[in-house]
């Protein structure tokens, strides 16, 4: 699955109006949408997903800022895609994020960083099998 990776656009880009221009930057980065959901994570559901990082002092900000309102979550095909999405996304903390990258033009802190990229493939087809069935898988 070298080819693929996942993302969501977080709360805080969904809420405030982000949705568009960042599927754009996505698309314009070369990306193309493999699977695609409008919905909202329960507490529950958000925990699961970052299970990873239960040990995290920011476990429970996590939890409860990604089930505050919906995201947009994706399968997304490039060449190289989990490093060239990292890229095309920035660094977690977006005073860190290069400019022009998407966490530099729309995120708001650390927390609330707009997107989220998988950081391995392993990691991208977990994380894409979390949110979509075999069926919904194009
Ligand atoms: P990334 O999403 O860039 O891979 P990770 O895996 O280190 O970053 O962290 C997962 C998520 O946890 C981040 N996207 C961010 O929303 C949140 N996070 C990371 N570090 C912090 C922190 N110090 N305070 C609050 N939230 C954080």
């Amino acid at each position: 699955m070298s080819n693929k990776t996942f993302t969501m656009i977080k709360p805080d880009a969904v809420g405030n109006g982000h949705t568009g221009a960042i599927l754009d930057q996505i698309i314009k980065g070369g990306f193309k949408i493999k699977a695609m959901k409008y919905l909202a994570l329960s507490k529950e559901k958000a925990g699961e997903f970052y299970e990873v990082h239960k040990e995290r002092p920011f476990y429970g900000e996590l939890v409860d800022f990604m089930s505050s309102g919906p995201i947009v979550a994706a399968i997304l095909e490039k060449d190289n895609a989990v490093e060239d999405f990292r890229k095309l996304i920035g660094a977690t903390d977006p005073a860190k994020a290069e400019k022009g990258t998407i966490r530099n033009l729309f995120a708001e802190s650390i927390g609330a960083n707009a997107i989220h990229g998988s950081d391995s493939d392993e990691n991208a087809a977990i994380e894409s099998s979390f949110f979509f069935s075999s069926l919904e898988k194009f």
